[in-house]
């Protein structure tokens, strides 16, 4: 039996991500697919309330920690991911690994230290990386409240992105998706570049920058 697609949705605020992660589930549900959705950070876990006080600024924690503690975030989930694509489930997962290196390394963190605790998680099957400008994601209402929802902070992040695809290694497929064109639009691209997984994929689970 083939595994479970590994499917990872990454891009800035405002870009769309959480509309077409349902879109893309509930295309996928129609067509009688096993599918499940996840994302980072998860805000549910031990690790990942300390998380959310910080996003909240209720928690003041230093940037070395705070980018362990996204990662460890990360790893508290590899045995479920790793069952879930076992059993043939897709995953759609809302940020990852990329997410974590952008936005440390445009807080100034070195970048191959960023990139450092996350080598070894299971590797993407494809990775979609929605892309907006910051004038778009302006129009479509700014940002909210949380600690790196900032237009200077997000500018960074998005040149960062640039750096993590090209730092992705032979085997990571990474497809940039004009997220500033209407949903619609978007939602047919993503179900064109994703399609050829939803029957599930063979060979084994890869590790990211092993
Ligand atoms: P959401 O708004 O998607 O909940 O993200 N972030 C995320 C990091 O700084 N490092 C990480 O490893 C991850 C996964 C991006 C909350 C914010 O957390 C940032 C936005």
């Amino acid at each position: 039996m083939a595994r479970g697609a590994f499917i990872v949705i990454e891009g800035l605020d405002r870009s769309g991500k959480t509309t077409q992660i349902a879109a893309l589930y509930e295309h996928l549900i129609s067509l009688g697919k096993k599918v499940e959705q996840i994302k980072f950070p998860d805000r549910t876990t031990a690790i990942g309330k300390m998380i959310d006080a910080y996003l909240k600024s209720q928690a003041d924690i230093d940037d070395h920690a705070i980018h362990l503690l996204f990662s460890a975030n990360r790893w508290e989930s590899v045995s479920k991911i790793l069952k879930l694509l076992e059993e043939g489930t897709t995953i759609l997962c809302d940020r990852y690994a990329f997410s974590g290196i952008a936005f440390s390394a445009s807080k100034g963190l070195p970048f191959d230290w960023c990139k450092t605790p996350d080598v070894g998680l299971p590797e993407p099957d494809m990775v979609l990386f929605l892309d907006v400008s910051p004038e778009v994601a302006q129009e479509r209402g700014g940002y909210g409240e949380e600690r790196y929802e900032k237009e200077e902070m997000q500018k960074r992040v998005r040149e960062e992105f640039v750096r993590v695809r090209d730092c992705g290694g032979r085997s990571l497929r990474w497809e940039v998706v004009n997220a500033g064109r209407a949903k619609d639009q978007v939602e047919l691209d993503i179900r064109n570049a994703t399609q050829a997984l939803f029957n599930g994929v063979e060979g084994p689970i890869r590790r990211l920058w092993a």
